[in-house]
């Protein structure tokens, strides 16, 4: 019996020095400490020894079973010492490997030219209104003193969704709903997406983006007007910029102007960007006609306003040197990416 204790022994240890995994090292303890293991097999076989052999063979017994659970434990930390090891192997981060590349998107040059436009105009104390891209005819043209008769009406040159509804040509309806709702002071701009029957070309398409502004209040002067205009252009376009009126005609403002800054690529001295003018003309701007203000209940005899429009597009290509319109809606990464 003593014999087959140390075999027993033997065989056990044998078999942990080569235990992978705690699998194996759970199956090695049950197959000889468990119920019905190896070793408890010789316990119930002490039934056969005499009274002097019992306890030296329990002895030796619990001796086996002693180094056995002993060796286990050994082996069981051992196990997971080698699996931290392994985990922090795995887990160890190369510095030297090169980084993956995020690559970061941004604002389309339309939007950043039109928050810069918000931005100045905000300064200024400006409030921002929105309102229907299809809109009335009324709002669109009767409000703004342009008559059935008028060109601009022309279903060439606006798309008519029925006889009282088309698509907005300009944002200045925005502008007549605010004036019907509100009592002056009013100081608004209204940016936003306007509609033309243009063809497209380079410098033309039919969806386009205008921000329009405007200030109704007792006492407001062409005055107020050139210095706005004046903040606005140093603002977008360089401290050193100058602006200068051109009289025109508009039906919703009298007297009306076309406005020029000074070209931000020679400083007026002319170049290949202004067409060696000097100038570059980026809005159209005026005092509100009597009629108009009439119209939305505000009495001209008491009150007076300006008003602008700008194309945003208008705005971005010179801001950008853009010589197409159309790349502005391609949204061709690598168009975009350059601003
Ligand atoms: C342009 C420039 C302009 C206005 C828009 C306006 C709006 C109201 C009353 C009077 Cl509610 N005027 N807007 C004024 C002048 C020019 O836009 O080139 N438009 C064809």
């Amino acid at each position: 019996m003593k014999e087959q204790l140390q075999a027993i022994a033997n065989e056990a240890l044998a078999k942990l020095e080569h235990v992978e995994d705690m699998k194996s090292l759970e199956e090695i303890r049950i197959l000889f400490l468990g119920k019905k293991g190896k070793l408890t097999s010789i316990l119930k076989g002490m039934g056969s020894l005499s009274a002097e052999e019992r306890p030296v063979v329990g002895q030796m017994v619990n001796d086996v079973r002693k180094q056995l659970e002993e060796k286990i434990q050994n082996t069981r930390s051992e196990l997971i010492r080698k699996e931290q090891e392994k985990n922090i192997a795995q887990e160890a981060i190369d510095v030297t490997m090169p980084g993956t590349i995020l690559r970061t998107g941004k604002k389309h040059p339309l939007t950043q030219v039109l928050d810069e436009i918000k931005e100045v105009f905000i300064g200024m104390g400006y409030e921002i209104a929105e309102g229907p891209e299809v809109e009335l005819d009324y709002y669109n043209f009767e409000a703004l003193n342009i008559p059935k008769n008028h060109p601009a009406r022309d279903t060439q040159d606006s798309f008519y969704i029925n006889e009282n509804v088309v698509l907005r040509s300009q944002t200045s309806p925005v502008q007549i709903r605010v004036m019907e709702k509100q009592k002056p002071p009013i100081k608004i701009i209204c940016p936003g997406r306007v509609y033309r029957s243009d063809p497209v070309d380079a410098t033309h398409s039919p969806i386009f983006h205008q921000v329009e502004g405007l200030v109704v209040d007792k006492g407001v002067t062409m005055g107020d007007l050139i210095g706005t205009l004046q903040v606005f252009a140093k603002n977008l376009f360089g401290e050193e910029t100058d602006i200068r009126l051109r009289p025109h005609h508009f039906q919703f403002t009298e007297p009306s102007a076309e406005v020029d800054v000074s070209c931000w690529t020679c400083g007026g001295k002319g170049c290949r960007v202004c067409k060696n003018e000097g100038w570059i003309e980026i809005l159209g701007a005026g005092m509100v006609h009597p009629k108009v203000l009439e119209t939305c209940g505000i009495d001209p005899k008491v009150y007076s306003g300006f008003a602008f429009g700008l194309g945003v597009e208008r705005t971005a290509m010179g801001r950008f040197n853009i010589d197409d319109m159309r790349l502005l809606y391609e949204n061709d990464i690598r168009f975009l990416k350059q601003f």
